[in-house]
């Protein structure tokens, strides 16, 4: 068999297996582009998770009690936990973590544009967990079925955890709301400023979406950047009305015939230039990355030095 016909061959097998609902696994064949296409999208959503933590970090400070410091320092944790999985599914794939950081510090790599609007009062610690882990969740419940068995698995996981940010989220919001005016004041503030950037979490309109149609055909993504922002506003619509705050969207609208809302266009201008580097945070957010990872170099080598020395002891003894 000519080397062609063996690659084609492999390429039937392997649209069997997606088209049977079976997990590919690190070890077994795949396309170059199936596995290049993962690692770009695998490898952005671990940056999202560890850039995302800095917006929230800057609060844990001015937390206003004991009590939502501790529940917001452990969701911060999580954040972090989130992408050490995210990194170690793409790390299958036969990239090192190394060269997923040096692509997120230097550019190449995007991270979740929602992380490039500033927190700016602890009612956004209520809105990003409410509306961004809520995105984040209702596009991550769709991947627990994605057809690379390592993310699939990474993201049953994550789901649990995200659930649990998003309600403590809904929480902060709650209370604000029925507290005094000015409390009120700031939650509709936060909700005005993070709904649409939430919005824009889910990526271009399906028609504008340069992965979409082979992601979906080799089931990397199971349901379209539209669909799941549909989703994502039907459910937002009755938390809203619940909090008692105003809809930012005037235009939302409920439409019988279709069964969803129906809603204004997001401003498209603003997310392309969000994601070519020019939103209010981008250089901000990435100096900070890179000042963290300078400072936490020691760590690593203190680790790769006790590695080798332990593996010497273990040689000697055998
Ligand atoms: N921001 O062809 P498509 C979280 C880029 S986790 C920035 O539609 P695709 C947890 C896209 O990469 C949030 N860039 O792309 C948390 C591509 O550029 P490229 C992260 C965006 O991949 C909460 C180009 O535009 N979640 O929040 C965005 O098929 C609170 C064309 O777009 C995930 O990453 C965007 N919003 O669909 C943590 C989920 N949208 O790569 C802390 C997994 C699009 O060619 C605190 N990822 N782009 O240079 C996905 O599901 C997909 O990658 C999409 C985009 C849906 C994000």
């Amino acid at each position: 068999m000519s080397s062609e016909q063996q690659t084609s061959l492999q390429e039937k097998q392997f649209m069997h297996k997606i088209k049977a609902e079976e997990k590919i696994e690190p070890k077994d064949w795949m396309p170059e582009k199936y596995r290049k296409n993962l690692i770009r999208q695998i490898s952005q959503h671990a940056h999202s998770e560890v850039i995302g933590m800095q917006p929230e970090g800057n609060f844990l400070t001015r937390a206003p009690s004991l009590r939502r410091k501790a529940i917001l320092l452990s969701k911060i944790q999580d954040e972090a936990g989130h992408g050490l999985y995210l990194y170690s599914a793409a790390e299958t794939l036969g990239i090192s973590r190394d060269e997923m950081i040096e692509a997120l510090q230097s550019g190449r790599a995007k991270y979740a544009s929602i992380f490039n609007y500033p927190a700016l009062t602890w009612a956004d610690m209520g809105a990003i967990g409410w509306l961004v882990d809520g995105a984040a969740i209702v596009n991550q419940v769709s991947l627990q079925r994605t057809s690379y068995g390592p993310y699939a698995r990474g993201m049953i996981r994550i789901c649990k955890e995200e659930s649990f940010h998003q309600r403590q989220g809904y929480d902060i919001m709650l209370t604000l709301v029925n507290g005094s005016p000015e409390q009120k004041a700031m939650a509709q503030d936060s909700l005005n400023r993070f709904y649409w950037p939430a919005l824009m979490m889910f990526g271009p309109h399906d028609s504008e979406s340069a992965h979409s149609a082979k992601s979906m055909e080799w089931k990397i993504k199971r349901e379209t950047n539209d669909d799941l922002r549909q989703k994502f506003i039907d459910q937002t619509a009755s938390q809203i009305e619940f909090l008692g705050l105003e809809h930012p969207d005037k235009e939302l609208k409920w439409n019988e015939e279709r069964g969803h809302y129906d809603s204004g266009e997001i401003d498209w201008d603003e997310f392309h230039n969000v994601i070519a580097g020019n939103g209010h945070c981008n250089r901000q957010r990435l100096e900070h990355h890179i000042k963290a990872h300078e400072e936490g170099a020691w760590v690593r080598e203190a680790l790769v030095a006790y590695n080798a020395k332990k593996q010497a002891k273990q040689t000697e003894a055998a």
